[in-house]
């Protein structure tokens, strides 16, 4: 058999082992996430549902049972809200996941790979980068109400699917570690990077030691907000957030930093051109704007205050994981190219710079949104 009829044939094995239903067509790769295989299942009979593939990447998620025992209870959670919401449309709003035919949410492979399916979200789009600040208000829309609606769930419902995963002490030591062992011999060649990451080790400590003095209380948070995880409708409106792996506690500014950095760079998460790489006001303002609406009445002062540490936070901390595992040789990360991770790296420190540059904007911008929201929001339950 070819190559290629192998592999369709090992997909088609995988999908038989799940409670699918009508008749599989073609399994085509699909989204630009870095982590997961994620195929599209077609199905043949018109009215079937089409599929999302996934072999879960085990080497990231070590405990894959907690973490689909994490999904379950998320889009359980999720679903429960939206049916309550005369408006909504769970099905098309919350991921829900198949079960294999032993009524399982994942399916272990004889080469130990992991498998889960989910009911395919048809007629939507998702966007690697932002062109407009309607665009960008629908994103802090659609993650802004994620948190509000996971509000009401208990954090120790969760487990930490990758334990520290923001926590900058933690990838400050992971990488100290790494550039220590020099594994594949790269260190000589980034000195301005590395340096780039001494120089801001104590500033970028800020959350840290606010949470570790119990001043941002630990809520449910997505973690992973870039903007290509949000699936919107065809005109446009949010609809449903992806990639819920990292769906587990964690402080608000993580979520706000992490979708501003895809948000308001209009170049592209690994842009090889830094001089292309410039902060959108209109953009930063139209996204504060949207998760605000949602999620300010219930913030408090200090959290208000974290989001702008947020912003410089989130891509420091990419920046610095794409260093670290460009250090490493590759390991983490999907690379399409040799030096891939250390232009992802260069183009998130760059990006940082740049949010230095206009920290007191930033932060004035926040201030005024969150406290017309507030106002909006005191006035309305008087
Ligand atoms: P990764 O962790 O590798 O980023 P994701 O779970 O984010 O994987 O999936 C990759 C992409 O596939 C997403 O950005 C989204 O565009 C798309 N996607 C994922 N799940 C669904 C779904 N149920 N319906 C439609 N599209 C989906
Ligand atoms: C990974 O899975 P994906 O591509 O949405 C990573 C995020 C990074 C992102 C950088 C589990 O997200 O933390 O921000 O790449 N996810 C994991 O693009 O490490
Ligand atoms: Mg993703």
């Amino acid at each position: 058999m070819m190559e290629v009829e192998k592999a369709k044939a090992s997909l088609n094995k995988i999908l038989s082992k799940f409670a699918t239903r009508g008749e599989i067509g073609n399994v085509t790769p699909f989204g630009t996430g870095h982590i997961h295989d994620t195929y599209h299942v077609q199905n043949l009979p018109p009215g079937d549902p089409h599929y999302i593939l996934q072999r879960i990447n085990h080497h990231v998620f070590k405990n894959i049972p907690a973490l689909m025992e994490n999904i379950q209870v998320v889009t359980a959670h999720l679903r429960a809200k939206l049916q309550q919401d005369p408006q909504a449309n769970p099905a098309q709003e919350v991921l829900t996941l198949v079960p294999t035919q032993e009524r399982e949410w994942y399916y272990k492979d004889s080469d130990g790979s992991y498998w889960r399916v989910y009911y395919f979200i048809p007629d939507t789009v998702s966007y690697d980068v932002v062109e407009s600040q309607a665009l960008a208000y629908q994103g802090g829309k659609a993650f802004g109400r994620f948190q509000a609606l996971l509000a009401d769930l208990p954090v120790s419902q969760l487990h930490d699917t990758i334990p520290d995963f923001h926590n900058v002490v933690n990838r400050l030591r992971l990488f100290r570690e790494v550039l220590q062992k020099d594994p594949v011999e790269r260190a000589s060649g980034v000195e301005a990077e590395i340096a780039f990451v001494e120089e801001r080790a104590v500033a970028m400590s800020t959350i840290y030691h606010l949470g570790q003095a119990g001043k941002l209380p630990l809520r449910i948070t997505h973690n992973d907000t870039k903007f290509n995880n949000v699936l919107l409708n065809k005109s446009n409106k949010a609809q449903c957030v992806v990639d819920l792996d990292t769906v587990m506690p964690g402080f608000v500014a993580y979520d706000f930093g992490d979708a501003i950095r895809t948000t308001i760079n209009k170049a592209p998460e690994d842009e090889a051109d830094v001089g292309k790489i410039r902060v959108d006001m209109d953009l930063f303002r139209g996204f504060t704007e949207g998760f605000l609406e949602e999620t300010a009445h219930a913030l408090t002062p200090n959290e208000i205050e974290s989001l702008a540490h947020g912003v410089l936070l989130l891509p420091f901390l990419m920046g610095l994981r794409f260093l670290t595992d460009y250090l490493d040789g590759d390991h983490y990360y999907k690379i399409h190219f040799p030096e891939h991770n250390l232009q992802r790296a260069r183009a998130q420190f760059q990006l940082v710079r740049k949010l230095e540059e206009q920290f007191g904007v930033l932060q004035g911008i926040i201030l005024e949104v969150a406290q017309k929201n507030e106002l909006v929001t005191r006035d309305s339950r008087n």
